[in-house]
């Protein structure tokens, strides 16, 4: 099967669903990484983007339980937090210290019990105001739904208000697997995955675009993994608005799912298979946090064309015993990809490219 899926890329033709599963099950991992490393080219020519973000966490304060969740706390529980708007303020102000300046901030969140959804508007309208440059990636699909429950607004309307607030793009977090079984066992209180796909064609259609994360590594099979990529696919088909797809590989300490690390190879296989099979995702973004520096950068020969970017503090990740630092500098990121022979691209929420270095 190889030699036909070899044509289809060269023709730039779509993978099917068996092709797909077979490339997981391949060990040829050489040629899969040439074969994505040529559709990267395609896409992103000889380009690898990073962005100088700052990554906060409101509140580790969750109602959700999820299993592989090594981050979340109940209220009152020893390590929990909550963020006031001028802590978040004051974090932002030293990373522009620290940096010089900053692009993005990403935020993703607990389900908090106590917070109303205007503590969001407000923080996100407060950002705006003492920021007004740096573009706002905040909020998962999971997060938005609990929002429009607390609120009692559509998710339609929860979206708008965001967006006058100040959102301008979404990450990908939440979606997990989609496959409700593998859902069951993994973080059986969260929204399903047809909910999760439902609220990000909402964001689509009202021009908020989003990217997409897959958690892989854990209880699922790689049919689990084709089906969430299928689905992806089929909902940018109708919506264009994903900007990148993220594999998210799962981290194993201090959470209830006790499997190995995914090991280098499935890593890199994850990658590249993505980038085979999203062949209408511009972007797909190696998660240095949870890969670790080393792989993250041998990835880049492997499909992927982002390294996310600066961080400075990451926290669900690390609560998981990832095994990278918690932020990088601009140096060390465009170091990694300068020695993998391809351009730093430093870039801006939505890739377009502020400098190359
Ligand atoms: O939704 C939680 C995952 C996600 C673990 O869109 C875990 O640019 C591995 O979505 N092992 C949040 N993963 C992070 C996220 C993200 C990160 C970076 C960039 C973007 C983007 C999005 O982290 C959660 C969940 O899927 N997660 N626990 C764990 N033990």
């Amino acid at each position: 099967m190889f030699g036909e899926i070899r044509r289809k890329i060269k023709e730039g033709e779509r993978l099917s669903r068996e092709e797909a599963l077979f490339l997981f099950n391949s060990d040829n991992i050489y040629e899969l990484g040439e074969m994505a490393d040529e559709v990267s080219r395609k896409f992103n020519s000889n380009r690898v983007y990073f962005i100088v973000n700052r990554h906060i966490n409101p509140t580790n304060i969750c109602v959700n339980r999820c299993r592989f969740c090594a981050f979340s706390r109940s209220k009152g529980q020893e390590g929990a937090y909550e963020l006031s708007i001028d802590e978040i303020i004051a974090q932002l102000k030293d990373a522009e210290r620290e940096i010089g300046y900053l692009s993005e901030v990403h935020i993703v969140s607990g389900l908090h019990p106590d917070w109303q959804f205007e503590y969001y508007l407000e923080m996100l309208s407060t950002i705006k105001k003492e920021f007004p440059s740096i573009g706002i990636k905040a909020f998962t699909a999971v997060e938005i739904d609990y929002f429009a429950r607390k609120s009692g607004l559509t998710v339609e309307q929860t979206l708008i208000k965001l967006k006058e607030a100040g959102l301008d793009l979404m990450p990908g977090g939440g979606a997990e697997i989609f496959n409700s079984h593998v859902r069951a066992k993994i973080c059986p209180e969260k929204i399903s995955g047809e909910r999760w796909l439902e609220i990000i064609k909402t964001a689509h259609e009202l021009g908020i675009k989003t990217n997409a994360t897959m958690l892989y590594g854990h209880v699922e099979s790689y049919e689990h993994r084709v089906d969430h990529l299928m689905k992806l696919r089929e909902l940018q088909d109708q919506t264009g608005g994903f900007l990148a797809f993220i594999p998210l590989s799962y981290q194993p300490e201090n959470n209830e799912i006790k499997v190995p690390y995914p090991s280098g190879i499935d890593d890199l296989k994850t990658i590249a298979v993505s980038r085979l099979v999203l062949d209408n995702i511009p972007h797909i973004k190696a998660y240095w946090i949870m890969l670790g520096e080393k792989l993250a950068q041998l990835s880049l020969l492997f499909g992927a064309d982002c390294l996310e970017g600066t961080v400075i503090e990451e926290r669900i990740a690390h609560s998981a015993g990832a095994r990278s630092k918690k932020g990088n500098t601009i140096e060390e990121l465009v170091h990694l990809i300068r020695e993998t022979g391809k351009v730093p691209a430093q870039r801006d929420s939505f890739y377009n490219v502020i400098k190359l270095w």
